[in-house]
């Protein structure tokens, strides 16, 4: 049967994740992988993991293996309110919280519950590609923001929304940002350009969508708050993950804001599947209880500090004269800007060949621009596999 017929309007839109398909060429083959954003598995607690899900299914089999609110175990959302709260993100006395399959179906929600055939979406230039591709099957217009090391450059976006029609103005549904160790872009937004971001919001009543997976592990001493912390109005749906913190196999995810919004999250969410993984959210509960994640917190800031280290010097010793790239104080990435004019997609099949995976940075601009830009992953590979494979692509790279 030919089933394209068949096929919504919406799914012209769907884009298979390049991280996904490239995961996918690289396994199996002895490839030193750059590519997916994967934790480095030294950090999951395994046996502490192994001892909470048996003590979970033992004493609350019961409630653990039911079925759940849509917003999630009760107990949970508490727990997770005042675990938020020690971390510095502010649970307002207005806001709720509501358990997510990990933070990307809080993305497609979003997206579900936002965005309007020619809406436009403000994001960070370049953004998280998976949410990218979360909002495109709403078909909204999208406006890139320049990053430098400060984050977002909230002055470009003072212009843009300044040339705004007032019509496109009531168009914008939501500026998405990672201020903190940005995915893929690698930089942290300074304080200063919080606040005027909020300022911004303020003045062009505006949305922020802060997608934050990788605040909680910062390895450098840098003072910084969550824009949910400095927002005082309702302005900021926060998004959240224990998969680099915890696991990313039990998919678990939140969203933390108004009540009036998140209800309808928490409506969408209920056609898409119900509720999120019980048996997950007791582990998870039980994991914050018994301090496994603040152990895997700092398991994942000393490892990731030291392969972050290891990936800087190699890059300085084989990338010098290649490009310049971003000095991450957090998160699992690295972000090069070749100084050659070159297109780094294409180039990605034959660094396979020659044994090293990175994600061309192009998917990750709304603009089409990028294309000679990568990005690295340093949590997962091995500090032997970060020295050789930068060693390859430098060559590679110096070759062309
Ligand atoms: N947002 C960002 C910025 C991410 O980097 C990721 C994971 N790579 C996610 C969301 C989704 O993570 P998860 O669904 O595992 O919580
Ligand atoms: O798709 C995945 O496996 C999650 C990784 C996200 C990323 O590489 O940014």
């Amino acid at each position: 049967m030919d089933y394209t017929r068949l096929f919504s309007h919406r799914t012209k839109y769907m884009r298979a994740s390049e991280i996904r398909e490239l995961l996918k060429l690289a396994e199996g083959k002895d490839v030193i992988s750059f590519a997916g954003g994967l934790p480095d598995p030294q950090t999951f607690p395994v046996d502490d993991l192994a001892k909470i899900a048996s003590y979970i299914i033992e004493t609350y089999g019961t409630q653990a293996l039911q079925y759940a609110p849509t917003a999630g175990v009760t107990l949970f959302r508490k727990t997770l309110a005042s675990w938020l709260d020690n971390q510095g993100v502010k649970v307002n006395d207005n806001d709720s919280i509501i358990v997510t399959t990990g933070s990307q179906q809080g993305l497609d929600l979003v997206s579900r519950v936002l965005l309007d055939k020619r809406d436009i979406v403000i994001t960070e230039k370049p953004t998280y590609l998976a949410a990218i591709n979360a909002f495109k099957p709403s078909e909204p217009r999208f406006i890139g923001i320049e990053i430098d090391d400060d984050g977002m450059k909230t002055d470009e976006l003072e212009e843009i929304l300044k040339s705004m029609s007032k019509e496109d103005l009531s168009k914008v549904k939501f500026i998405y940002t990672i201020p903190t160790s940005q995915n893929p872009g690698g930089v942290t937004m300074t304080m200063d350009r919080r606040k005027h971001l909020l300022e911004l919001a303020e003045k062009y009543d505006l949305l922020i969508i802060e997608d934050d997976p990788y605040s909680h592990f910062v390895f450098e001493p840098i003072e910084f708050q969550a824009l949910k912390t400095l927002d005082k109005n309702g302005r900021v749906l926060y998004l959240g993950t224990f998969s680099k913190i915890l696991s990313p196999g039990i998919r678990v995810g939140f969203m933390l804001g108004d009540k009036n919004l998140v209800s309808m999250m928490e409506m969408a969410k209920q056609a898409v599947d119900l509720h999120s993984s019980t048996l997950s959210q007791y582990v998870a509960l039980e994991a914050i209880k018994r301090g496994v994640v603040d152990k895997t917190m700092d398991k994942a800031r000393r490892i990731y500090r030291a392969k972050r280290d290891v990936m800087l010097e190699a890059l300085e010793e084989h990338f010098k004269d290649l490009g310049r790239w971003t000095r991450p104080v957090g998160g699992m990435f690295i972000f090069v800007y070749l100084y050659k004019d070159v297109d780094t997609k294409p180039l990605m099949y034959k660094a396979l060949e020659r044994g090293v995976a990175y994600v061309p940075g192009g998917s990750f601009f709304v603009d089409g621009t990028g294309r000679n830009t990568l990005r690295l992953n340093f949590s997962y590979p091995s500090q032997e596999q970060i020295r050789e494979g930068i060693k390859r692509l430098g060559e590679f790279f110096s070759a062309i």
